[in-house]
């Protein structure tokens, strides 16, 4: 078998999506997610102007081989842009491979560990009235799990509150949203969420809570602490991680575990945060962490250090991505919990999928291969429509981390 087409297909069902489409002689395709918000075109050039070309010809069964060629044939390695361009190469092979056997994906990685993959809402307001309504809508729609957000008094914009709730969308305009922030504000927020929030829904809650990597070490470890009493699930990026040593400071001094890698694109980037212990959760995912091949050596390494997965599943990874990461989330041993921002109805339409939400749970689907496809004539009615994420200043006008 050989692969005789790779075609990227750009689109904006209301959010842009970036997808790489992989065509066999036999006439199997195969599809991978390479969106990487707000700088889409860069991933699609890469793939259509350096990778399509080196694809043709090649064995579609050969999936490391290939990944190890874009790899340590870039020269080049690692980043953002090689790195999802390689998940979404590496992606659409495993769908290929999953289609040609006749089985979905993730029988070929071992086999189910569990019956279905738990994931967590994004519940989300101006008030904390605001988002315990929130976190009620998903209760009721069975989640286990959900991540709350609120507007911090005396700033006018903060991370994570939308006027759409559930399809939460923070990429919205043509220049970049000017946020503004305060630390000192937002640490008296937070404990205040969890308490009303731990005191409407009781213990039972996974409650988790996304600090958008902006605070500094000693800030994270007085946040940790104040929130210990409420049980959280998670803190997710409490600082910037290029720093990782600077997480000993917070493990020094709370007990409330942390959620790292969103951004991260390599088993190096994860290392040293795994290795000393230094997280709880990882949340690299499919689409920016080098595909299905690469992210489960990731989540290997992180088994080893009692460092369970927790997938990044916004809405900017398209279902293809959510598709694979269920794949992968359903077969291995070290799963924790997988993000599920859920995707519009339109974004649904241009990506028919199998995978399924029910009672707290998404599940896989049976359909060989990924179980996810693309509606060519539809995605071709809404073309690319840039659109960049906010930025983020103190109070004083300097720039801080979004
Ligand atoms: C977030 C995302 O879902 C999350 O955890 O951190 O909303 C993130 O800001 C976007 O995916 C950025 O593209
Ligand atoms: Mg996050």
């Amino acid at each position: 078998m050989k692969i005789v087409d790779a075609r990227v297909i750009v689109t904006c069902p209301g959010r842009n999506f970036v997808t790489l489409k992989i065509t066999t002689d036999d006439g199997v395709t195969g599809l991978g997610d390479a969106t990487l918000n707000g700088r889409e075109l860069a991933v699609a050039s890469y793939l259509r102007d350096h990778v399509a070309p080196l694809l043709i010809g090649r064995d579609p069964a050969r999936i490391e081989d290939t990944w190890n060629y874009l790899y340590r044939g870039a020269y080049w390695r690692r980043g953002p842009v090689t790195m999802t361009a390689i998940a979404a190469v590496d992606t659409a092979l495993w769908d290929i491979k999953g289609k040609v056997a006749g089985l979905p994906v993730y029988q070929l990685l071992g086999g189910r560990s569990r019956d279905g993959v738990t994931v967590y809402g994004h519940a989300n307001g101006e008030t904390v009235a605001e988002v315990l309504d929130e976190v009620a809508r998903y209760t009721e729609l069975g989640y286990k799990a959900v991540r709350v957000q609120c507007g911090v008094p005396g700033l006018p914009v903060t991370y994570g509150v939308s006027q759409d709730k559930m399809f939460y969308e923070p990429a919205a305009a043509r220049r970049p949203v000017e946020a503004t922030w305060s630390s000192e504000k937002y640490l008296r927020m937070v404990p205040e969420l969890f308490a009303a929030t731990r005191d409407r829904f009781g213990p039972d809650l996974h409650l988790l809570h996304d600090v958008h990597h902006r605070l500094t070490p000693i800030e994270a470890a007085r946040l940790g602490a104040s929130l210990e009493e409420y049980a959280p699930f998670w803190i997710e990026d409490p600082v910037p991680a290029e720093l990782q040593e600077g997480f000993r400071l917070i493990r020094q001094h709370t007990t409330t575990p942390i959620a790292v890698g969103e951004v991260f694109n390599s088993i190096w980037d994860c290392q040293q945060l795994i290795t000393e212990q230094l997280i709880d959760y990882i949340r690299a995912t499919v689409v920016h962490a080098g595909g299905i091949t690469h992210l489960r050596r990731i989540f290997d390494l992180a088994a080893l250090y009692h460092v369970r997965t927790g997938s990044h599943g916004a809405t900017d990874l398209s279902p293809v991505c959510m598709s694979a990461a269920l794949h992968v989330d359903i077969a291995v041993p070290n799963f924790g919990i997988q993000e599920y921002m859920r995707h519009t109805e339109l974004t649904d339409e241009v990506f028919p999928h199998g995978y399924r939400f029910a009672d707290g749970y998404l599940h896989p689907g049976e359909e060989p291969g990924l179980g996810v496809e693309i509606d060519e004539k539809l995605a071709a009615r809404y073309p690319y429509d840039p659109a960049y994420l906010p930025v983020n200043r103190l109070l004083d006008g300097s720039m801080h981390h979004w």
